[in-house]
């Protein structure tokens, strides 16, 4: 048996506490009173450490988005107050795109990257006090948490103060209509539990998925009459297709009635929607004291159906309906901290 099966076989159990409470090797951040991303891994300060007493500079390789510790990045990212993190790259620029026009700063032609774009195309709006980080993060948890990572250690090299994380996401709403902004109070797994559960050195881990509940207030409050939003917990699932009860995947060995079974009790448990990525930003950004929100457009009801058959115009203001929520917002809170003039 190799090394590894026999590891897996043996530690494989659940840990139910919050291991930055158990002594294991996972720290929480302190947030600092200064709204700095504190950098609570004390093998990346060791690394520093013994390279300054060697009389180097440690460099810390941000490798997915293509950057790294010495490049400038304080000049570069340290205005940065908010981060919009979306899955698919068309909707980075697109999100970009709204940040200028919504914030009244024209924006430079053509909009271009930042860094690398093969896994996550990041664009940097430079609005001149303030920047404004649009990214995209790709589909699923594993892929949205080498973002969160990367992306935390980029604010914390860059200095970036108070720095907020939204993503503006799409969903499968439950019991509510199609084209409604869900605004995630919290979040729970696929099991329907409000955790985020990671496997660390071979042991399961669960970290509680909850977001800003003051950030979330504040972002419904920009609803207006013409945006439909509610307040929700969004279910993240580790699959679109089984993972959300669907009947329309390549399988799917369960009933009819199973799966409104499922999406009933889910409905009960205070469920408005699934996506899936919610858990892991619930939790990590919890851990590392980042403010994070959740906003999800709701492409379908679940409860009707499993196809998403609107059209592409319909899906556009879907989309739209989302990202005018959360610039709204931005807009709104740059102005009141005296970021943005107040006739932006
Ligand atoms: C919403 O939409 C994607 C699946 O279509 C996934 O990334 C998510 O969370
Ligand atoms: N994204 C999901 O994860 N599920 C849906 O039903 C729609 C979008």
């Amino acid at each position: 048996m190799s090394p590894f099966l026999r590891l897996s076989a043996t530690t494989n159990k659940r840990e139910l506490e919050n291991p930055a409470e158990s002594g294991s090797p996972v720290k929480k951040a302190k947030v600092g009173s200064d709204g700095l991303v504190a950098l609570n891994n004390r093998h990346l300060v060791a690394k520093q450490e013994e390279a300054a007493a060697r009389g180097e500079v440690f460099v810390d390789h941000l490798y997915h988005l293509g950057l790294d510790s010495s490049m400038p990045l304080q000049e570069q990212f340290g205005k940065t107050r908010f981060v919009v993190m979306g899955g698919s790259p068309v909707r980075a620029l697109d999100v970009a795109q709204l940040v200028y026009q919504f914030m009244g700063v024209a924006a430079p032609q053509p909009i271009e990257p930042f860094g690398k774009t093969e896994r996550y195309s990041m664009y940097n709006c430079q609005l001149g006090e303030v920047n404004v980080l649009s990214i995209s993060h790709g589909m699923g948890q594993p892929s949205l948490s080498i973002c969160l990572h990367e992306m935390a250690k980029l604010m914390h090299y860059a200095k970036a103060r108070n720095v907020a994380f939204i993503r503006v996401g799409t969903s499968g709403g439950v019991g509510v209509a199609p084209g409604t902004c869900v605004v995630a109070k919290s979040a729970v797994s696929g099991l329907l539990e409000p955790f985020y559960s990671l496997d660390i050195l071979g042991k399961t881990h669960q970290f509680p998925a909850n977001f800003d509940s003051q950030l979330a207030d504040d972002i419904l409050a920009c609803a207006g009459d013409d945006i439909a939003a509610v307040a929700g917990i969004t279910c993240g699932t580790d699959c679109f297709y089984e993972g959300q009860g669907r009947l329309d995947g390549m399988v799917a060995d369960y009933s009819r009635d199973d799966k409104l079974a499922f999406l009933q009790k889910a409905h009960e448990a205070g469920v408005t929607n699934f996506e899936m990525e919610s858990t892991c930003l619930a939790a990590q950004t919890s851990r590392w004291g980042i403010s994070a929100a959740l906003v999800c457009t709701t492409l379908l009801n679940r409860l009707d159906g499993d196809q998403v058959t609107s059209t592409p115009e319909q899906l556009k203001q879907f989309s739209l309906n989302a990202q005018t929520l959360v610039l709204r917002y931005i807009k709104k809170q740059l102005i009141a901290e005296g970021l943005l003039p107040a006739d932006a």
